[in-house]
């Protein structure tokens, strides 16, 4: 298997996602710290204009958004899965809710003044202006709550969580639980839903004195402690640019994950379309339709400094428009 390259910084929530991920996989990964705000041109030269965080490379195949880069390194490393059975689902829906609702509530809760002053402690000044300057871009759709619309967003899903993690241990105790007291968003393992739900509150607990609204939900504060103690697995640095010096190689010797356009949706092989999010952070990438199902999209890409790389999005949440004639 080619290494797991993750192109992340250690403050992004999705990227803890999937660091906790690799951590509850046991996996060796590479490293690559990307810029926390634009520009970010080796990264740009992997995707094409994708410009989130975290990206996953494998070779000269560039996974975009943490929907996907989980489905990936669930496949590549099946065990323990996080797909699990019966449950699969319930995680999936889980997960959407937190990647979405539950995480826009936690941001919006944890950056109000008191803090961002702890979660920016020791920024220097010209990073916090080219930060808020970045973000006042990025997300020009979504309606931001204010500090109090957050906090009762953030306490009303900490009850249901709690409520739900009640009925959660209850089945435990009645014999299809954890015996050794592990909390579990969905089923009687780990799951996408666990990691997908924690990586808000992960957030959350970046500013000490606002986590404390964490303290009244115990059930909610003790699986958090059991999913973060999973760790990140074995992450080994790697710069940008031997990144791009791997995704060249690979790219030259023609190794990509075979892919195909099916039939029916509305777009053919081979023609010029771009991919980009519904959502916020709409820069749209590039390229030659080379796969397309209800599930991923993939484009091919030739860039100067990584080769002939494969861009893969999720199918759902992003938009695929026939690139204009030149
Ligand atoms: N749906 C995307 C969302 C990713 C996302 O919102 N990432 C944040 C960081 S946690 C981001 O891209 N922030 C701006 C940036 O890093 O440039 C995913 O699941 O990967």
């Amino acid at each position: 298997m080619n290494d797991l390259i993750l192109h992340h910084y250690p403050s992004s929530p999705f990227s803890e996602k999937v660091r906790l991920i690799l951590g509850y996989k046991q996996l060796a990964w590479r490293s690559v710290h990307i810029p926390v705000v634009m520009p970010k041109p080796d990264l740009l030269a992997l995707t094409g204009g994708y410009r989130r965080t975290p990206v996953l490379q494998v070779g000269a195949d560039v996974y975009c958004d943490t929907a996907l880069i989980a489905r990936v390194i669930d496949r590549l490393a099946p065990e323990p899965p996080i797909y699990p059975g019966a449950s699969a689902g319930t995680a999936d829906l889980l997960a959407m809710w937190a990647d979405t609702t539950l995480f826009w509530t936690a941001v919006a809760y944890t950056l109000q003044p008191a803090g961002a002053a702890e979660v920016f402690r020791g920024t220097a000044p010209e990073a916090l202006k080219a930060f808020a300057a970045d973000r006042a871009t990025f997300a020009p759709n979504v309606r931001r709550p204010t500090p109090v619309d957050a906090a009762a967003a953030l306490r009303q899903s900490l009850a249901w969580l709690e409520q739900h993690l009640q009925a959660q241990a209850g089945r435990g105790r009645g014999g299809d639980g954890d015996p050794d007291g592990r909390l579990h968003m969905v089923g009687s393992q780990r799951s996408i839903a666990d990691f997908a739900v924690a990586h808000p509150l992960w957030f959350v607990r970046r500013a000490p004195s606002l986590a404390t609204v964490l303290d009244d939900y115990p059930l909610v504060s003790r699986w958090l402690r059991q999913v973060l103690d999973l760790g990140q697995g074995r992450p080994m640095r790697m710069s940008s640019a031997e990144a791009l010096a791997v995704a060249h190689e690979v790219a030259a010797a023609g190794r990509h994950v075979p892919v195909s356009v099916q039939a029916g949706h509305g777009f053919e092989p081979g023609e010029p379309v771009t991919v980009t999010p519904l959502d916020y952070g709409c820069d749209p990438s590039p390229g030659r339709l080379l796969g397309l199902d209800d599930t991923s999209v993939t484009l091919e890409r030739l860039d100067e400094a990584a080769g002939c790389v494969h861009v893969h999005f999720p199918r759902m949440h992003y938009q695929i428009r026939k690139a204009s004639s030149p």
